[in-house]
């Protein structure tokens, strides 16, 4: 479980996308594309890797599906849970990788929440070839009109070519354009963010450089998660939210923790919830608190040179 968290390094900065699909889809070779705007024959790559390259103001972490160990999968399923925008690809020249293909593509949707806005790029790749199936057989193959029921979600398909340079232009332009417009609506920029133990004792706290000047928000909040901690004395899971003059308190506890956070009134409830969501799934299985620190910059997606870290209160 150590190993896991370890392992696993959102990066501090950008709108978190990711590249899924089955090896030898072609996302190597599109990270080529994106960087250099050349194909060049990659390598299959052996075992674990993790690629990662930027999109405009977006961040984009790549994996592959399929015979993954778990450990591994609970990794990328977080950094799904986080992304604003998946793009999936297929090999379209290999109709016999479909069935999997499918089978994952809609796993994956499934994790998404149904609160969240999200995007779905759907890269029908190696379109070159002539075993290439078009794009209407591959969207009946894996139900992909089934998307027009997921009421948050904005999907694209393209046929593409990383060899040939087909379409390439067109699907990152869509990403782009489509990632800036959420960006905007998903921003959130914590005033505070606490891990108490369940008895309100607070473990871990940064706070925005500034706050301590308003000393009413920080004793309002932390007499809100004592007050908390002991209303929900025996439950677990329970998440509260409350809004107090411009700011909005998100609250939610699991069995050995409460976690909470102060956002401005104008940011994004939902996008603090799902931080809170993927901290808490983290943090669970941690046997130290060694780490916690930098999971919590990270996936909060925090400029640490604006905030004061505290720790170890007890
Ligand atoms: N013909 C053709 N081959 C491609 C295309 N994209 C990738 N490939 C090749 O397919 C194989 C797998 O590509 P790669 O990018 O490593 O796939 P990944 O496993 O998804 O990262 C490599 O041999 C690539 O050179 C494409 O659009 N057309
Ligand atoms: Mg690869």
């Amino acid at each position: 479980m150590k190993k896991m968290t370890t392992e696993m390094k959102f990066d501090e900065k950008g709108i978190p996308l990711v590249i899924i699909g089955l090896s030898q889809a072609g996302k190597s070779s599109f990270l080529k594309r994106i960087m250099t705007g050349e194909f060049e024959e990659t390598r299959p790559t052996m075992g674990l890797q993790f690629e990662t390259t930027e999109i405009g103001d977006a961040r984009v972490d790549i994996f592959d599906l399929g015979g993954h160990i778990s450990y591994r999968k609970t990794i990328w399923e977080s950094y799904v849970k986080l992304a604003y925008g998946l793009v999936f690809m297929i090999d379209s020249a290999d109709p016999d990788s479909f069935d999997e293909a499918k089978e994952e593509f809609w796993r994956i949707i499934n994790l998404k929440d149904d609160r969240d806005e999200f995007l779905i790029l759907f890269l029908c790749n190696k379109a070159d070839l002539k075993e290439s199936q078009d794009l209407e057989s591959v969207i009946n193959h894996l139900n992909l009109f089934n998307l027009a029921e997921k009421e948050n979600a904005s999907f694209q398909f393209f046929k593409t070519s990383m060899k040939t340079g087909e379409n390439v232009d067109n699907a990152l332009n869509w990403l782009k354009n489509n990632t800036a417009k959420l960006a905007t609506k998903r921003k959130i920029d914590p005033l505070m963010f606490m891990i108490a133990d369940i008895d309100g004792f607070p473990l871990l706290e940064i706070d925005k450089i500034g706050l301590e000047e308003d000393p009413s928000l920080l004793a309002g909040f932390l007499a809100a998660i004592e007050s908390f901690s002991k209303r929900i004395f025996g439950k677990t899971g329970m998440l509260q939210y409350m809004v107090s003059g411009d700011y909005q308190y998100i609250i939610k506890t699991d069995s050995q923790y409460i976690y909470s956070m102060i956002i401005a009134k104008n940011e994004s409830q939902q996008e603090a919830r799902r931080k809170i969501d993927v901290l808490n799934e983290f943090v669970k299985p941690m046997e130290e608190f060694s780490i916690l620190e930098s999971v919590v910059v990270q996936v909060l997606n925090i400029d640490l040179s604006e905030y004061i870290i505290q720790k170890g209160f007890k």
